[in-house]
């Protein structure tokens, strides 16, 4: 069995984190793909070409495709995971994979969502808390995917709620700790403040133009992030290898 910190030395490249995510089929669904990366193969091609430190993916993807993505691109293995068809008020997302499991694809981590300031928080915990346990035994390190929301957040990408939420994650024991962009790069320090020594990576959020983006991406590393878990900006681009270029650049510098 790998030590914690060899498993954390794939995912962290020179002090820096580039994940691709693609679990968006299970948190938004079908709306969010079209022809082409409808299809997990071309997703998986732009994850072990792009030159990313992980692939963050559910339990399914994972088993079926493994021989694509295997030994090319370190797997984050998401082990809890929900649609977003039931309303917001009551934020959960259930256990779906164990630490085991992840251990057996050759997970280099393991990741879960935690809905911080939800009617539901104190399960999240309790389940995450034994989570962190296994995967401490097992030497993987935990990306923490920590989103404000239910009925209790008024907002949830506040300076305020991002940076309690990244608090949290590093209250939790979580080596990385996944944001939404707080809107401003004084956010983003703030919410860096916040998570001590648990690395913070940003979400890239819905799809934006490229200039847009990449000025997005300047002012989270400005901000003193270590990286990003992106998903839409990248696989919905029109040249997805062209804008991973541009992030790895300022991700990397
Ligand atoms: P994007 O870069 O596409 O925003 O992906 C980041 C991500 O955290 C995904 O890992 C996850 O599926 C999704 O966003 C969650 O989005 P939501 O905030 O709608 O629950």
């Amino acid at each position: 069995m790998k030590s914690k910190s060899s498993h954390l030395g794939k995912l962290v490249r020179n002090g820096k984190v580039l994940i691709l995510a693609m679990d968006q089929g299970m948190e938004h669904g079908p709306k969010d793909f079209d022809e082409r990366n409808i299809n997990p193969e071309y997703v998986i091609d732009i994850a072990c070409k792009g030159g990313f430190t992980g692939f963050a993916i559910q339990k399914g993807i994972a088993k079926h495709y493994k021989e694509n993505y295997s030994g090319k691109v370190p797997l984050v293995l998401k082990l809890n995971g929900k649609t977003n068809i039931a309303p917001k008020d009551e934020a959960y997302s259930p256990p779906i994979a164990s630490v085991k499991e992840a251990a057996a694809l050759g997970a280099d981590a393991v990741g879960y969502t935690i809905y911080v300031g939800s009617p539901r928080e104190a399960e999240m915990f309790r389940e995450f808390g034994k989570i962190q346990e296994e995967a401490d035994d097992y030497g993987l390190p935990t990306v923490v995917w920590a989103y404000p929301r239910g009925k209790y957040v008024p907002d949830e990408k506040s300076v305020e709620m991002v940076s309690y939420a990244a608090r949290v994650a590093l209250e939790l024991g979580a080596d990385i700790v996944k944001i939404n962009y707080p809107g401003s790069v004084d956010g983003m320090r703030k919410v860096v403040a916040a998570a001590g020594r648990t690395k913070v990576i940003s979400a890239g959020g819905s799809k934006q133009p490229d200039a847009e983006f990449l000025q997005k991406v300047r002012d989270i590393m400005a901000g003193g992030a270590c990286g990003l878990a992106v998903g839409r900006n990248v696989w919905q681009n029109e040249n997805p290898m062209k804008i991973t270029q541009e992030i790895k650049k300022i991700v990397f510098g």
